[in-house]
């Protein structure tokens, strides 16, 4: 029986308030209007920016159904969706490529300005996609077609924490063989700018974090030594300039704090260092920088999802994923039926995972 065309009552994962768990809820979904895809979803990766909502440091208008690291399969089109067809298997993009705007058509800008209204609606990036339910429907620029060969329960991660560290380091910093790198943060993001630092030829990465237990898989991954901040009595970029003649040609922020922020900036090199910020800070919270540290010649920048333009990456990172050149297994030390979201939000909270996938 065809639901084309009719509303779909399904269940989806309703964060009704911050700081409070997740219900699972009825919900009904319409069908898609012209330029909207209709997805059913098949697996969603946890990433930190959905806690951040819950936990209130990231502002968003509630009640919502959250989720911006999903895979699943095109269930049905509205009037003039061209790029995708019902039976497609699709990545939804929190960071939408209209294809149009100014920053589209920016050789190495990604942030399609057309993403910050919908329907008329200012909402937050995340909200475009809202995979945390059986159906989400999204605006075609914010929805790619992937490989129909590809295991959705690995290739969601692509819709966020795989590419936005990955891309972090290749794209972003452009990562150069022989260089030395440090990364702050050893969750699904920070492991996947790990990725990213050896694929591009690093020499030294030098992985940071407060939970020792996250070092293992850092190393596995591709990590040279791992340093944890509690071992010593001065500050980390410190031990870090000590270590590396002066400082890192890259580093990378992706805990989403500002001291850490300050760490990594400071961890680069004076002269030649390039400094990336990936994690998402709590809102209006902001640094006070002496120009100096700029002056010397150091690169401070910051980036969303990699800095791919995400309608033209996103298939061709699935594809390279298909063909080995990186892995996302390392990266899921969890799956759980999608009803066991809030044990999913707790093995994040706790530090016990690195990413959980929820299936539907
Ligand atoms: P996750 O919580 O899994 O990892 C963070 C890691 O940082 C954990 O291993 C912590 O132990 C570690 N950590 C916490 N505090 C400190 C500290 N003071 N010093 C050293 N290490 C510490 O998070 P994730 O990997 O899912 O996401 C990381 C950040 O990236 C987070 O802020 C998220 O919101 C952000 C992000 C950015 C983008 C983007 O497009 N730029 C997309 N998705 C997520
Ligand atoms: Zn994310
Ligand atoms: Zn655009």
């Amino acid at each position: 029986m065809s639901t084309a065309g009719k509303v779909i009552k399904c269940k989806a994962a309703v964060l009704w308030e911050t700081k409070k768990p997740f219900s699972i809820e009825d919900i009904e979904v319409a069908p898609p209007k012209a330029h909207e895809v209709r997805i059913k979803m098949v697996a969603t990766g946890v990433c930190r920016s959905d806690d951040h909502v819950v936990a209130g440091n990231h502002h968003t208008p509630l009640p919502a159904v959250l989720g911006h690291e999903g895979a699943g399969i095109v269930e049905s089109v509205g009037e003039e969706v061209t790029s995708v067809k019902p039976g497609d298997k699709v990545i939804p993009l929190f960071c939408p490529q209209c294809g149009n705007c100014r920053i589209c058509k920016h050789p190495e800008g990604n942030l399609c300005v057309k993403r910050f209204t919908c329907k008329g609606k200012s909402i937050y990036n995340f909200m475009c996609t809202s995979t945390f339910s059986q159906y989400t429907v999204v605006d075609e620029m914010a929805v790619a077609k992937i490989d129909g060969a590809s295991p959705l329960d690995k290739v969601c991660l692509i819709g966020c924490g795989f590419s936005t560290g990955y891309g972090s380091a290749v794209k972003v910093a452009k990562v150069t063989p022989g260089s030395t790198c440090a990364v702050f943060g050893l969750g699904g993001v920070g492991l996947s700018v790990i990725i990213g630092c050896k694929t591009a030829g690093a020499a030294r990465i030098i992985a940071v974090d407060i939970n020792k237990d996250k070092f293992a898989k850092a190393k596995e991954l591709g990590a040279t030594e791992c340093i944890n901040p509690l071992d010593y009595s001065k500050p980390i970029h410190e031990v870090i300039q000590e270590m590396t003649d002066g400082g890192v040609d890259f580093s990378f922020e992706v805990i989403g704090r500002i001291d850490t922020m300050m760490s990594s900036l400071l961890s680069s090199h004076a002269a030649c260092g390039v400094s990336v910020v990936v994690g998402v800070p709590p809102h209006s919270q902001s640094l006070s920088v002496n120009p100096l540290l700029l002056l010397l010649g150091r690169t401070w920048k910051g980036a969303i999802f990699g800095g791919y333009k995400s309608k033209d990456s996103v298939p061709k990172l699935v594809a390279d994923f298909m063909a080995n050149k990186f892995p996302l297994e390392p990266l899921i030390t969890h799956v759980l039926p999608f009803e066991k979201i809030n044990e999913a939000f707790e093995l994040l909270r706790s530090g016990k995972s690195i990413r959980t996938v929820l299936t539907f």
